[in-house]
């Protein structure tokens, strides 16, 4: 691959990209988007919108502060020359920025960028042992911590890392260094537009996570090509939503794409579904971002006269809480047709579903507005292409399951794991999934290729089966698995989560049962049923379907 010159003083990031025969295809970007050869993303980014929408316009809301363009442009400064002059960060350098989604947060970011270094992000959630193994495999030098990771970072124990607290007490905190710093303007360091961003681990359910190594070209093109043609946002929206700006579904819709717009975004410390109904109407929230299980939480608590069952369908009455809403985005797990219907009777908004990675950065099949077909993930974004196909790259008939394949401005570049060649093969990056495209190029997800059951000869996708499950209204979850069978080698087992008024019993799991058969294939209906208060989940909200097996 023909890198351009570098401006990283270490080249850790650059010394562990795979090797050139192991990356996907690239595509250029759509419309002919070409970037400058010296690009930093972070100062890019706030230059531009300071450029549209000017200083004082507001930028980062949180439940107790508001920060205009100005404010976090001139934070993040600090930031940078605090970095540089009290932790001796040089270009390259790795630093690790772990907290809640808050606009200190969200300035550690730009901050780390304008310095030249790679930020690696973490959800707040993870544990000593977790940020040891993360900072270990990007050889971190400093840990930006919010009170209450700080501890956690601090037992991780990593060789070489320091670690400093951001909002704390102490004088040392990052806060209290930047109201020293001098108040002149940071020269934000003029990287390639080539040179390593960020790492970003996956969210994995299983193994050994691994290090997604993103440009800072990356960074705009998922700018430029999701949020610019299918999510389209205005300098007048106010975002807020649940993801982690540590997960990359976060950092895009939450910050990345507000800022390219000029528009502002409100930052949650817990996303939970009712902190995101309130802060719809605190703030006058335009566009909202989370995934479908919170959808579904919310809508449970919606004063509709309960529109989200399948009874209620049609134009129910609309929460008034809601009616600022112009744009709901979902992602991270499949939005069922059920959910999506409810909530368009519930609040008149059609979700756009997009399924993105953290190997591709954000979202690239997708559809919104008139285009949507609920049920169905969407159609290849502009400027990135999609494909069905078999283990060897070959293509498989519209209609017919297999592989997912994509590919675009983004590509997977694992830091040094050989993991790279199970996920980019024939150039093309394999996402892990089971999809079927119809004749109308729309592409529908059936599960993740490894959580296909085969039961008695059959290939049953438990997402279907819990979709089935969703649409009967005593059904709040489910999660639905193959268990080993003597008999059939797999058995269909549904974990279900049922609402507080229906009782967990055998006439309740028959009833179940029946009424999965009326709605799709009968041998497709789950043979054992169990009723479990949650279901587990990771960090980033995906329902964790190898922990099901334990849970009976
Ligand atoms: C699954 C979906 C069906 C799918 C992500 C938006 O989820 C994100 O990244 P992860 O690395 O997981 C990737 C995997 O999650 N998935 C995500 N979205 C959908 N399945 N429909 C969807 N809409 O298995 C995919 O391979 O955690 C999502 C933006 C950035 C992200 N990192």
């Amino acid at each position: 691959m023909d890198l351009l010159p570098s401006a990283h003083v270490d080249s850790f990031a650059r010394d562990r990209l795979p090797a050139d025969h192991r990356w996907p295809v690239l595509l250029p970007g759509p419309d002919g988007v070409r970037y400058p050869d010296r690009l930093n993303c972070a100062s890019h980014l706030l230059d531009s919108a300071l450029a549209a929408v000017g200083p004082d316009r507001r930028c980062l809301i949180s439940d107790t502060e508001t920060w205009s363009y100005g404010d976090l442009d001139r934070r993040s400064d600090q930031i940078a020359e605090v970095l540089v002059s009290d932790f001796g960060v040089l270009p390259g350098h790795r630093v690790l920025i772990c907290g809640p989604n808050s606009p200190w947060t969200a300035a550690c970011w730009f901050g780390v960028l304008k310095a030249g270094a790679v930020v690696v992000t973490v959800v707040p959630v993870l544990r000593s042992e977790e940020i040891a193994t993360v900072a270990g495999i990007a050889e971190v030098s400093v840990a930006l911590c919010a009170p209450g990771c700080d501890a956690e970072a601090a037992a991780a124990g990593v060789a070489g890392m320091r670690v400093v607290t951001v909002g704390g007490p102490g004088p040392d905190d990052l806060v209290h260094r930047c109201a020293r710093s001098s108040q002149r303007k940071f020269e934000a360091v003029q990287t390639s537009q080539d040179d390593v961003a960020m790492i970003a681990f996956t969210s994995g359910t299983t193994g050994r996570p691994k290090g997604c190594m993103h440009f800072h070209r990356d960074v705009l093109a998922i700018a430029d090509t999701f949020a610019k043609h299918v999510l389209k946002p205005t300098a007048d929206d106010v975002f807020t939503g649940s993801p982690p700006l540590g997960f990359t579904f976060g950092l895009g819709a939450l910050l990345i794409f507000p800022l390219y717009v000029g528009a502002s975004t409100v930052l949650l410390h817990r996303g939970s579904p009712d902190a995101l109904l309130a802060a719809v109407e605190k703030h006058g929230v335009t566009v909202l971002v989370t995934a479908p299980t919170a959808y579904r939480a919310m809508l449970a608590m919606l004063n509709t006269g309960g529109a989200a069952s399948e009874s209620g369908s049609g134009d129910g009455a609309r929460d008034p809480r809601l009616r600022t809403l112009r744009r709901c985005l979902s992602a991270g797990e499949a939005l069922p047709a059920e959910t999506w219907r409810a909530w368009q009777a519930a609040t008149g908004v059609k979700i756009i579903d997009g399924i993105g990675a953290t190997e591709l950065l954000h979202i690239f099949i997708s559809a919104a507005d008139d285009d949507i077909r609920p049920g169905s993930t969407g159609r290849p974004v502009p400027g990135w292409q999609a494909a069905i196909l078999d283990a060897d790259g070959n293509p498989v008939p519209d209609g017919e399951p297999g592989l997912l394949a994509v590919r675009g401005p983004v590509g997977c570049r694992y830091l040094a794991d050989e993991r790279q060649t199970t996920y980019v093969r024939h150039g093309w990056n394999y996402t892990g999934d089971t999809y079927i495209r119809d004749e109308d190029g729309y592409f529908w997800y059936q599960a993740r290729s490894d959580d296909m059951i085969i039961s008695s000869g059959y290939n049953i996708a438990g997402p279907e089966v819990e979709n089935a499950l969703l649409r009967h209204p005593a059904v709040l979850e489910a999660g639905v698995i193959g268990m080993p069978d003597p008999d059939r080698g797999q058995l269909v087992t549904a974990f279900v989560v049922l609402r507080p008024d229906t009782p967990a019993e055998e006439s309740t799991a028959k009833e179940l049962q029946e009424f999965v058969k009326m709605r799709i294939a009968p041998y497709k209906y789950p043979r054992a049923v169990h009723f479990v208060p949650e279901l587990p989940r990771t960090a980033t909200g995906k329902l964790q379907r190898f922990r099901l097996r334990d849970l009976p």
